[in-house]
């Protein structure tokens, strides 16, 4: 590429050049006085005008990513949860105090007015936000990343709690406009649907389809400190044609514009299930629109530059963030077989070598597959790939392994029980190089249990690649009053290497690090009373135990077993109000899928416990709990600095890994936990000495349920856990409906519990005490909660992606 031969303003960045860009941005481009304009003007000024400064950057980026000609990893994910984007580009360009500072002359509170950005929600939960913290550390280490995803209209829809239960509204989330992203008319692709395959000589033509275009919207993904800088390119669906002229000129307006809104209805919103396979049509045409588009544009990219398809391998790594992309494998060898005519093995072998796939869950309800039949009416021509893929696989497989019709039963891509099914999962095993699980003991038993097949007859596919948050957002912008203690003493690399915290261990026992580390989590806790009491009216006690469980609503993430103990415990308060208890606030937060019944109960529950021990004169305010409505990626960063307590107790062996136990150790929480995904790991980087870990692990839970887990047991012989259940069923926390919660004490006595709370529940009550006794020694609790921060160094997703880097992708950073 050659230099512009024109200048521009470069942006500086002194108090006395930002106020004038705001200003400027604020007039020109927003279109407001400055006299009227409102606090949302504002903000959508100087978010322009600090987007202004990450341009430069970004072109240097993509400039020197063509000139060393980089290997592109490109970040196919159904969901990014990125959240807020302005305190982020501030910290991002280090440009935090100056911005505050030209606001502030401008008579701007600019922490007042970052509160106003609304949450880009493009996601459910941990896999989104993982996806958004990777977009972060891939531009952090130069690595050349590209996120590919859908431009939702409605994100994650709005949470309420209406009378203790949770009602849905849609989450309009661009309707004061979105500053941070460029839209990018003159990059549209058609993404086709439907119509029949012809055979014609030895090609295969696709025709008759009905087609949407794709259109590309850009967001800036800056790296921390550095000029390196990624796109995050959205889809957004749009009428192939404006109108059907036809109906318009006999007057019918809504027929006319009927087919427009069809096709535009793909990227209208996001499917609000975490950890199901919802099986709708629409969903996969979702699926589809984003993967053509996407490698229609990385196609096209990597042909600007490279005549054939040799390189392939060597410049571009695609990554399926679980099964949701997946269609981009027959998507990729229709385009090099049909479009380009490479033959069959030539472009399995091309596949193979880009694509690599990570696995999120275990749980066979999550694992995703499509009835043949609606594939093949919607993509006829990419059913027809599949079967072919499966032909060659199946006919390698009695070469390999002679006939056996068991194993070719059990790994067919088809599965033929109870209506003809693609499973989309193996689709990815067999065209990836790599397949990844996000912990340990999860990639570990991916391999003993949904993929033992695979395993056996590919092992050296199958690798680990433990999950990691990002510590830009998730300690330097989520709490200042912690990352300026940490500053003070070992400084500010940690942002960068976050093993640099590892020199906080001997200040664990500092008396003066110890107060002030005590006093930052003091003021965190503050802060979160305060917002819960402006919000939600309740008066919270900062002295008291935060003991927070924050995630979406799910029986195996288990908060109805904290719920157990929150009654035990109410329960043993009143049995003997007087006794020294130490004072605690149970916080909860999380969406329920919108069609998960029992997920939606559970809340109910919580907020009917909450109703009334919250109004329990007897209790004198030694309990309390609390459930914040409308989880979010920035309630969760005002929530999870305020916790003294973490929850992490899902049944072992359900939880892939978790990240919300990262970013609450991080923020100097204990855990309470189980042996599960990431805790495992956590738990001898901090030292067992500093983790409440109980209940059952996954060898024994296997072990319980294979002999017959009778959970009627624990209930008939624990005088406690019995009371707690009596109480749910009858009605004792609903007066207005006694029978409401019958069927949580069935599922959970009488339906098997499934998920094994009875059988932890005498452990964890027990380790809840141990978690009190704790709390009594405030310095003791403080430096173990120290020894948590100091140990999570390798947490970083910086980690996480320098190995995804070098051991999956082969790609290494660029130089600026
Ligand atoms: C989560 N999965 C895992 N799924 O549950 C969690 N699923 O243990 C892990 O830490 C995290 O992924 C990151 O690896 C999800 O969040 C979904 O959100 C989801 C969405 C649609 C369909 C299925």
């Amino acid at each position: 590429m050659s230099q512009p031969d024109f200048e521009y303003d470069p942006q500086l960045n002194d108090v006395a050049h930002l106020k004038r860009a705001i200003a400027n941005q604020l007039v020109y481009r927003v279109g407001k006085d400055p006299v009227a304009a409102q606090p949302a003007d504002w903000l959508h000024a100087t978010a322009l005008a600090v987007r202004d400064r990450l341009v430069e950057r970004w072109m240097k980026t993509t400039r020197a990513q063509y000139e060393q000609k980089a290997k592109r990893v490109y970040y196919l994910s159904m969901e990014f949860l990125i959240g807020r984007s302005f305190t982020n580009a501030l910290l991002a360009l280090e440009i935090g105090e100056q911005v505050g500072q030209a606001l502030a002359e401008l008579g701007v509170d600019i922490g007042q007015m970052a509160e106003l950005e609304h949450d880009a929600a493009l996601g459910n939960g941990g896999l989104g936000r993982l996806a958004a913290c990777f977009l972060d550390s891939m531009a952090t280490l130069g690595i050349a990343g590209f996120g590919y995803g859908i431009r939702y209209d409605y994100g994650m829809f709005r949470q309420q709690i209406v009378d203790g239960s949770q009602v849905e509204t849609p989450d309009y989330w661009m309707a004061g406009g979105h500053p941070w992203e460029f839209p990018r008319p003159e990059v549209q692709y058609r993404v086709r649907f439907g119509g029949r395959t012809e055979q014609r000589g030895d090609r295969v033509e696709w025709i008759d389809t009905e087609d949407v275009l794709a259109m590309a919207y850009d967001i800036i993904i800056p790296g921390y400190a550095t000029a390196a800088t990624n796109t995050l390119r959205l889809w957004s669906a749009k009428a192939a044609s404006e109108i059907n002229l036809g109906a318009f000129n006999q007057g019918d307006y809504f027929v006319a514009v009927e087919g427009k809104n069809h096709s535009e209805n793909v990227s209208r919103v996001l499917y609000p299930d975490d950890s199901t396979s919802s099986g709708r049509e629409l969903r996969l045409r979702q699926e589809y629109f984003f993967v053509a588009a996407s490698l229609q544009d990385l196609v096209r990219r990597y042909l600007l530059t490279h005549e054939g398809f040799d390189e392939l391998p060597d410049q571009v790594a695609i990554h399926l963030n679980d099964t949701h992309p997946v269609l981009a494998i027959p998507e990729l060898m229709r385009i090099l077989i049909d479009e380009h005519h490479l033959e069959w093995h030539r472009a399995w072998a091309l596949a193979q070598q880009v694509f690599s796939y990570t696995n999120h869950t275990l749980m066979r309800e999550a694992l995703e597959t499509w009835p043949v039949e609606m594939l093949g009416r919607v993509l006829p021509r990419h059913l027809n790939i599949i079967f072919e893929i499966n032909a060659h696989f199946m006919a390698g497989l009695v070469e390999r392994h002679g006939s056996d019709a068991e194993l070719a039963r059990r790994v067919s891509l088809i599965d033929e029980g109870g209506g003809r099914r693609v499973r989309m999962a193996y689709l990815a095993v067999l065209a990836s190089h790599k397949i990844n699980g996000v912990s340990a003991l999860h990639s570990e038993l991916m391999k003993q249990s949904i993929f033992a097949d695979f395993a056996r007859l590919f092992p050296e596919r199958f690798t680990n690649k433990t999950n990691g948050v990002t510590p830009r957002r998730w300690l330097a912008q989520a709490n200042p009053p912690l990352a300026g203690l940490i500053d003070a003493h070992i400084g500010r690399d940690w942002r960068r290497e976050l093993d640099q915290l590892t020199q906080l261990r001997p200040l664990a026992v500092q008396a003066g690090f110890v107060d002030a580390f005590r006093g930052a989590k003091r003021a965190n806790k503050e802060r979160l009373a305060k917002w819960v009491a402006q919000n939600m009216g309740i008066e919270l006690d900062p002295d008291s135990l935060f003991d927070v469980q924050v995630k979406r609503i799910h029986e195996y993430k288990r908060q109805l077993l904290n719920v157990l103990h929150v009654v035990t415990r109410y329960n043993r308060i009143l049995a003997n109000p007087d006794a020294d208890w130490v004072p605690r606030t149970v916080v909860f937060a999380g969406k329920a899928a919108s069609a998960y019944h029992m997920a939606k109960q559970i809340i109910k529950l919580i907020n009917d416990v909450a109703a009334l021990v919250n109004n329990d004169a007897r209790i004198k305010g030694k309990l309390k709990v609390v459930f914040i409505p409308n989880y979010s990626v920035s309630l969760a960063e005002m929530i999870i600095p305020a916790a003294d307590l973490s929850e992490q107790v899902s049944t072992a062996g359900t939880e892939a890994s978790g990240t919300g136990n990262m970013k609450f150790a991080l923020n100097g929480a204990l855990t309470i936990g189980t042996l599960d995904g990431a805790n495992v790991e956590m738990r001898d980087a901090v030292g067992a000495d500093n983790f409440f870990i109980f209940g059952n692990d996954a060898v024994q839970v296997a072990q319980l349920r294979a002999a017959g887990y009778q959970s009627r047991r624990y209930y008939e012989q624990d005088a406690e856990l019995r009371l707690a259940l009596d109480q749910i069923r009858d009605g004792v926390f609903s007066p207005d409906d006694k029978g409401r919660f019958q069927s949580i004490y069935d599922v959970l006595v009488n339906w098997g519990d499934h998920y094994l709370l009875l059988a932890d529940y005498a452990s964890y009550v027990a380790t809840q005490d141990q978690v009190d006794a704790l709390y009594r020694q405030p310095r003791e609790w403080a430096r173990k909660a120290i020894l948590n921060v100091a140990g999570m160094g390798s947490f970083s997703s910086d980690r996480t992606i320098a190995e995804y880097a070098s051991e999956i992708w082969r790609a290494a950073p660029i130089r600026i």
